[in-house]
């Protein structure tokens, strides 16, 4: 699968890209992570990529030529089935069931904003859909697509190697994780479970499975919620 991040700050991705679960797929091939700089494609010497508000207010909007033409280069690394998806407070939630969906692409171009946000013409004519990482700001769309990369990558086939497998991940079921334990078996008084230790295999899954479903109810009880969700359509 491959990713394209169009970003004003390459050097986040390409630093995130060589490490753990997304440095291994990429070193096997599984995904391949490329960044396309707007600002190599301004129309001036000076590489300008953001200009005022129309209708003023703060801070600056960022111009649509060096997005358009950025977005152009990144959607000519690939052939095959692409979506170009703007990271913005604005989107659909970015949830479990949406990653499924955006897995099923060839190539995923993920355009990353900084400043206030970007031209809407940009959005209305080159991008297929807006995805947000949740109710909250951050500082630009570069986080969020690491955090869509990241995802989406370790849904992927042998991206988690052979002990693990994706249907085991958080979530997966819809569940919360049990607790988790290692060596020692008793530190500073606090001993592990005696379930953990007693080797019957059995009992351990039904107790994981208890202790899943006790802090789901606790803590997410939303996830509980009878049904599973429908979803709608990415696009648009
Ligand atoms: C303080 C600026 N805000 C004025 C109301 C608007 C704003 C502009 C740009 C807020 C955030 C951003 C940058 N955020 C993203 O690019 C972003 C994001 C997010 O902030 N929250 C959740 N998901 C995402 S995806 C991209």
């Amino acid at each position: 699968m491959q990713f394209t991040v169009v970003t004003l700050f390459p050097e986040l991705i390409d630093a995130f890209g060589d490490v753990g679960i997304v440095g291994r797929s990429r070193a096997r091939g599984l995904v391949d992570i490329a960044t396309v700089n707007p600002r190599d494609f301004a129309a001036d010497r000076r590489g300008t990529v953001d200009d005022a508000p129309y209708g003023g207010g703060p801070g600056m909007v960022m111009m649509v030529t060096p997005l358009r033409r950025a977005i152009a280069a990144a959607r000519a690394r690939s052939g095959g089935r692409t979506l170009v998806a703007y990271l913005s407070p604005q989107g659909r939630r970015f949830e479990q069931a949406l990653v499924a969906e955006l897995a099923a692409y060839d190539h995923l171009v993920l355009l990353a904003g900084r400043y206030e946000g970007i031209d809407e013409r940009v959005i209305e004519r080159d991008v297929d859909c807006e995805l947000s990482v949740g109710d909250f700001i951050v500082s630009g769309g570069e986080v969020p697509a690491m955090l869509v990369i990241d995802a989406i990558t370790r849904t992927l086939p042998g991206a988690l190697g052979d002990a693990r497998s994706a249907v085991e991940d958080s979530f997966s079921d819809g569940l919360l994780d049990h607790p988790h334990y290692t060596r020692p078996e008793v530190v500073d008084g606090d001993a592990v479970p005696p379930v953990l230790l007693s080797g019957d295999h059995g009992a351990i899954a039904a107790w994981r499975r208890d202790q899943r479903l006790a802090r789901t109810r606790a803590r997410r009880p939303d996830l509980l919620a009878a049904g599973g969700k429908p979803e709608p359509d990415p696009v648009g």
